[in-house]
Protein backbone atom coordinates (compact mmCIF):
# COMPACT_ATOMS: atom_id res chain seq x y z
CA UNK A 1 0.00 0.00 0.00
CA UNK A 2 1.31 3.56 -1.04
CA UNK A 3 2.53 5.61 1.89
CA UNK A 4 -0.08 8.25 4.45
CA UNK A 5 1.80 10.68 2.26
CA UNK A 6 1.60 9.25 -1.14
CA UNK A 7 -2.31 8.80 -0.66
CA UNK A 8 -2.59 12.04 0.23
CA UNK A 9 -0.06 13.75 -2.10
CA UNK A 10 -2.48 11.50 -4.68
CA UNK A 11 -5.75 13.56 -3.16
CA UNK A 12 -4.21 16.98 -3.05
CA UNK A 13 -3.75 16.48 -6.83
CA UNK A 14 -6.71 15.14 -7.97
CA UNK A 15 -9.71 16.72 -5.53
CA UNK A 16 -11.44 20.01 -6.68
CA UNK A 17 -11.53 21.50 -3.35
CA UNK A 18 -9.59 20.41 0.07
CA UNK A 19 -10.72 20.50 3.41
CA UNK A 20 -8.22 20.80 6.20
CA UNK A 21 -9.76 19.86 9.24
CA UNK A 22 -8.25 21.68 12.22
CA UNK A 23 -9.32 20.90 15.75
CA UNK A 24 -11.11 23.61 17.63
CA UNK A 25 -9.19 22.80 20.69
CA UNK A 26 -5.61 23.74 18.64
CA UNK A 27 -6.29 25.29 15.70
CA UNK A 28 -2.80 27.06 14.95
CA UNK A 29 -1.18 23.71 15.76
CA UNK A 30 -3.39 20.94 13.69
CA UNK A 31 -2.56 23.23 10.58
CA UNK A 32 -0.26 21.39 8.21
CA UNK A 33 1.63 23.94 6.62
CA UNK A 34 3.51 21.15 4.63
CA UNK A 35 -0.27 20.45 2.99
CA UNK A 36 -1.34 23.71 2.73
CA UNK A 37 1.58 25.05 0.63
CA UNK A 38 1.17 22.02 -1.83
CA UNK A 39 -2.70 23.47 -2.26
CA UNK A 40 -1.58 26.83 -2.78
CA UNK A 41 1.16 25.28 -5.56
CA UNK A 42 -1.45 23.07 -7.17
CA UNK A 43 -4.08 26.30 -7.11
CA UNK A 44 -6.55 24.20 -5.65
CA UNK A 45 -9.83 25.33 -3.57
CA UNK A 46 -9.21 25.51 0.29
CA UNK A 47 -11.75 24.84 3.00
CA UNK A 48 -10.69 24.97 6.83
CA UNK A 49 -13.10 22.95 8.88
CA UNK A 50 -12.99 23.61 11.99
CA UNK A 51 -13.78 20.21 14.17
CA UNK A 52 -14.93 19.26 17.34
CA UNK A 53 -16.34 22.66 18.14
CA UNK A 54 -18.54 21.07 20.95
CA UNK A 55 -15.08 21.73 23.62
CA UNK A 56 -14.88 25.34 23.11
CA UNK A 57 -16.44 28.17 23.37
CA UNK A 58 -18.59 30.08 21.44
CA UNK A 59 -15.44 33.11 21.54
CA UNK A 60 -12.67 30.90 20.15
CA UNK A 61 -14.82 29.94 17.60
CA UNK A 62 -15.47 33.14 16.41
CA UNK A 63 -11.54 34.73 16.74
CA UNK A 64 -10.78 31.89 14.97
CA UNK A 65 -13.52 32.41 11.86
CA UNK A 66 -11.73 35.80 11.69
CA UNK A 67 -8.21 34.45 10.79
CA UNK A 68 -9.19 31.56 8.59
CA UNK A 69 -10.87 32.04 5.34
CA UNK A 70 -12.88 30.26 3.85
CA UNK A 71 -13.42 28.54 7.27
CA UNK A 72 -16.56 26.76 8.51
CA UNK A 73 -17.50 25.25 12.42
CA UNK A 74 -18.57 21.89 13.19
CA UNK A 75 -18.66 19.17 15.62
CA UNK A 76 -19.20 16.07 14.06
CA UNK A 77 -20.95 14.88 17.26
CA UNK A 78 -23.31 17.10 17.87
CA UNK A 79 -24.08 17.28 14.18
CA UNK A 80 -23.52 20.82 14.32
CA UNK A 81 -22.71 23.11 11.16
CA UNK A 82 -22.94 20.40 8.34
CA UNK A 83 -25.69 22.04 6.54
CA UNK A 84 -23.79 24.98 6.25
CA UNK A 85 -20.49 22.86 5.30
CA UNK A 86 -22.82 21.73 2.34
CA UNK A 87 -23.79 25.02 1.40
CA UNK A 88 -20.42 26.14 1.28
CA UNK A 89 -18.99 23.12 -0.83
CA UNK A 90 -21.49 24.57 -3.79
CA UNK A 91 -20.97 27.58 -3.04
CA UNK A 92 -17.64 26.90 -3.79
CA UNK A 93 -18.30 24.72 -6.78
CA UNK A 94 -20.85 27.17 -8.02
CA UNK A 95 -22.88 24.26 -8.04
CA UNK A 96 -21.01 21.74 -10.20
CA UNK A 97 -20.41 18.57 -9.13
CA UNK A 98 -17.31 18.51 -7.52
CA UNK A 99 -14.44 15.77 -5.66
CA UNK A 100 -13.58 17.12 -2.27
CA UNK A 101 -10.38 16.03 -0.93
CA UNK A 102 -10.41 15.45 3.03
CA UNK A 103 -6.97 16.07 4.56
CA UNK A 104 -5.30 16.56 7.99
CA UNK A 105 -3.51 15.68 11.31
CA UNK A 106 -4.32 11.94 12.53
CA UNK A 107 -7.03 11.83 15.04
CA UNK A 108 -8.37 15.75 14.47
CA UNK A 109 -11.81 14.09 12.82
CA UNK A 110 -11.88 14.04 9.53
CA UNK A 111 -13.73 10.40 9.26
CA UNK A 112 -15.83 11.87 11.70
CA UNK A 113 -16.78 14.81 9.87
CA UNK A 114 -17.65 12.50 6.91
CA UNK A 115 -19.85 10.16 8.53
CA UNK A 116 -21.86 13.49 10.02
CA UNK A 117 -22.05 14.93 6.26
CA UNK A 118 -24.56 11.73 5.94
CA UNK A 119 -22.53 9.50 3.78
CA UNK A 120 -24.51 6.39 3.11
CA UNK A 121 -21.15 4.58 3.14
CA UNK A 122 -19.90 5.33 6.32
CA UNK A 123 -16.09 6.44 7.12
CA UNK A 124 -14.68 4.30 9.45
CA UNK A 125 -13.83 6.48 13.08
CA UNK A 126 -11.82 5.64 16.02
CA UNK A 127 -10.12 7.20 19.23
CA UNK A 128 -7.35 5.80 18.22
CA UNK A 129 -5.08 7.70 15.79
CA UNK A 130 -3.28 6.55 12.18
CA UNK A 131 -6.72 4.73 12.06
CA UNK A 132 -7.46 5.52 8.39
CA UNK A 133 -5.23 4.10 6.76
CA UNK A 134 -6.34 3.93 2.46
CA UNK A 135 -8.65 6.76 0.56
CA UNK A 136 -11.90 6.08 1.02
CA UNK A 137 -14.31 7.40 -1.68
CA UNK A 138 -18.02 8.51 0.41
CA UNK A 139 -20.92 10.28 -1.73
CA UNK A 140 -22.79 12.36 0.57
CA UNK A 141 -24.97 14.09 -2.37
CA UNK A 142 -25.38 13.84 -5.93
CA UNK A 143 -22.87 16.31 -6.46
CA UNK A 144 -20.65 16.30 -3.49
CA UNK A 145 -18.00 13.07 -3.29
CA UNK A 146 -15.64 13.58 -0.19
CA UNK A 147 -12.46 11.61 -0.23
CA UNK A 148 -11.44 10.36 3.10
CA UNK A 149 -7.54 10.39 3.85
CA UNK A 150 -5.04 9.07 6.42
CA UNK A 151 -4.06 11.76 8.72
CA UNK A 152 -0.34 12.78 8.03
CA UNK A 153 1.99 15.40 9.63
CA UNK A 154 4.43 16.98 8.01
CA UNK A 155 7.74 15.06 7.74
CA UNK A 156 10.41 17.69 9.34
CA UNK A 157 7.99 17.71 12.36
CA UNK A 158 9.38 15.74 15.09
CA UNK A 159 7.81 16.99 17.69
CA UNK A 160 6.48 14.55 20.28
CA UNK A 161 4.94 16.59 22.77
CA UNK A 162 3.00 18.23 20.13
CA UNK A 163 1.78 14.69 18.55
CA UNK A 164 0.92 13.79 22.01
CA UNK A 165 -1.14 16.82 22.93
CA UNK A 166 -3.18 16.97 19.28
CA UNK A 167 -3.47 13.52 19.26
CA UNK A 168 -1.41 12.40 16.36
CA UNK A 169 0.31 9.79 18.13
CA UNK A 170 -1.82 7.54 20.14
CA UNK A 171 -1.38 8.08 23.93
CA UNK A 172 -1.15 4.52 24.12
CA UNK A 173 1.84 4.54 21.66
CA UNK A 174 3.98 7.49 22.51
CA UNK A 175 7.35 6.83 23.41
CA UNK A 176 8.21 9.39 26.07
CA UNK A 177 4.20 9.84 27.69
CA UNK A 178 6.26 11.59 30.10
CA UNK A 179 7.77 14.60 28.43
CA UNK A 180 4.48 15.03 25.99
CA UNK A 181 2.31 15.25 29.22
CA UNK A 182 4.53 17.77 30.71
CA UNK A 183 4.15 19.76 28.46
CA UNK A 184 0.48 19.54 27.99
CA UNK A 185 0.22 20.10 31.45
CA UNK A 186 2.33 23.23 31.74
CA UNK A 187 0.66 24.56 28.43
CA UNK A 188 -2.91 23.83 29.44
CA UNK A 189 -2.46 24.08 33.60
CA UNK A 190 -5.66 25.49 34.93
CA UNK A 191 -7.48 23.45 32.33
CA UNK A 192 -5.81 20.60 34.16
CA UNK A 193 -6.23 22.36 38.19
CA UNK A 194 -9.91 21.87 37.07
CA UNK A 195 -10.15 18.55 35.83
CA UNK A 196 -7.97 16.71 38.25
CA UNK A 197 -8.44 19.44 40.87
CA UNK A 198 -4.93 18.85 42.13
CA UNK A 199 -2.37 21.60 42.41
CA UNK A 200 1.35 22.11 42.52
CA UNK A 201 4.67 23.97 42.34
CA UNK A 202 5.36 22.62 38.56
CA UNK A 203 4.21 20.17 36.19
CA UNK A 204 6.35 17.46 37.62
CA UNK A 205 4.05 18.14 40.95
CA UNK A 206 1.28 18.15 39.11
CA UNK A 207 1.90 14.67 37.47
CA UNK A 208 3.42 13.42 40.84
CA UNK A 209 -0.40 14.25 42.21
CA UNK A 210 -2.54 13.03 39.73
CA UNK A 211 -0.67 9.88 40.00
CA UNK A 212 -1.50 9.29 43.83
CA UNK A 213 -4.90 10.89 43.51
CA UNK A 214 -5.67 7.78 40.46
CA UNK A 215 -3.76 5.65 42.69
CA UNK A 216 -0.84 5.33 39.70
CA UNK A 217 2.07 3.68 41.89
CA UNK A 218 4.86 1.77 41.53
CA UNK A 219 5.64 -1.37 43.91
CA UNK A 220 6.50 0.65 47.01
CA UNK A 221 3.79 3.22 46.44
CA UNK A 222 6.03 5.40 44.29
CA UNK A 223 4.12 7.68 41.93
CA UNK A 224 4.10 5.50 38.43
CA UNK A 225 4.86 9.06 36.11
CA UNK A 226 4.68 6.54 33.26
CA UNK A 227 1.05 5.33 33.43
CA UNK A 228 -0.38 9.03 35.37
CA UNK A 229 1.19 10.70 31.74
CA UNK A 230 -0.53 8.33 29.23
CA UNK A 231 -4.07 8.93 31.70
CA UNK A 232 -3.14 12.61 31.21
CA UNK A 233 -2.90 11.66 27.54
CA UNK A 234 -5.63 9.78 27.61
CA UNK A 235 -8.13 12.36 29.00
CA UNK A 236 -6.90 15.35 26.73
CA UNK A 237 -7.39 13.22 23.62
CA UNK A 238 -10.54 11.91 23.85
CA UNK A 239 -11.91 15.24 25.11
CA UNK A 240 -12.27 15.04 28.93
CA UNK A 241 -10.50 17.97 29.39
CA UNK A 242 -11.75 21.34 27.89
CA UNK A 243 -9.15 24.10 27.60
CA UNK A 244 -9.59 27.22 29.85
CA UNK A 245 -9.77 30.42 27.16
CA UNK A 246 -10.66 32.99 29.40
N1 LIG B 1 -16.00 15.84 21.10
C1 LIG B 1 -15.83 15.54 19.81
N2 LIG B 1 -15.08 14.48 19.46
C2 LIG B 1 -14.93 14.20 18.15
C3 LIG B 1 -15.56 14.97 17.14
N3 LIG B 1 -15.21 14.46 15.93
C4 LIG B 1 -14.40 13.40 16.18
N4 LIG B 1 -14.23 13.23 17.51
C5 LIG B 1 -13.42 12.17 18.16
O1 LIG B 1 -12.08 12.26 17.70
C6 LIG B 1 -11.50 10.96 17.54
C7 LIG B 1 -10.94 10.79 16.15
O2 LIG B 1 -11.97 10.81 15.19
P1 LIG B 1 -11.76 10.30 13.69
O3 LIG B 1 -12.91 10.82 12.91
O4 LIG B 1 -11.50 8.84 13.63
O5 LIG B 1 -10.44 11.10 13.30
P2 LIG B 1 -9.58 10.99 11.95
O6 LIG B 1 -9.07 12.37 11.67
O7 LIG B 1 -10.35 10.32 10.88
O8 LIG B 1 -8.37 10.09 12.47
P3 LIG B 1 -7.32 9.19 11.59
O9 LIG B 1 -8.10 8.39 10.62
O10 LIG B 1 -6.67 8.36 12.66
O11 LIG B 1 -6.37 10.16 10.99
C8 LIG B 1 -12.62 9.96 17.88
O12 LIG B 1 -12.45 9.56 19.23
C9 LIG B 1 -13.88 10.78 17.72
O13 LIG B 1 -14.93 10.33 18.53
C10 LIG B 1 -16.39 16.09 17.55
O14 LIG B 1 -16.98 16.84 16.76
N5 LIG B 1 -16.49 16.31 18.89
MG1 LIG C 1 -9.92 8.67 9.81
Amino acid sequence: MPSFWEQVNKVLREADIIIEVLDARMIEETRNKEVEDKIQKYGKQMLYVITKSDLVDQKTAEQAKKTLTPSVFISAKERFGTTILKKKILELSRGQPVVVGVVGYPNVGKSSLINALGGKHKAKTSSESGYTKGVQKIRISPKILLLDTPGVFPNKEKDLAKHGKIGAVDYSKIKDPEVAALTLINEESEAMRDYYDVSGEDAEEVLEKIAFKFNKLSKGGLPNLEIAARLVLKDWQTGKIKPCTY
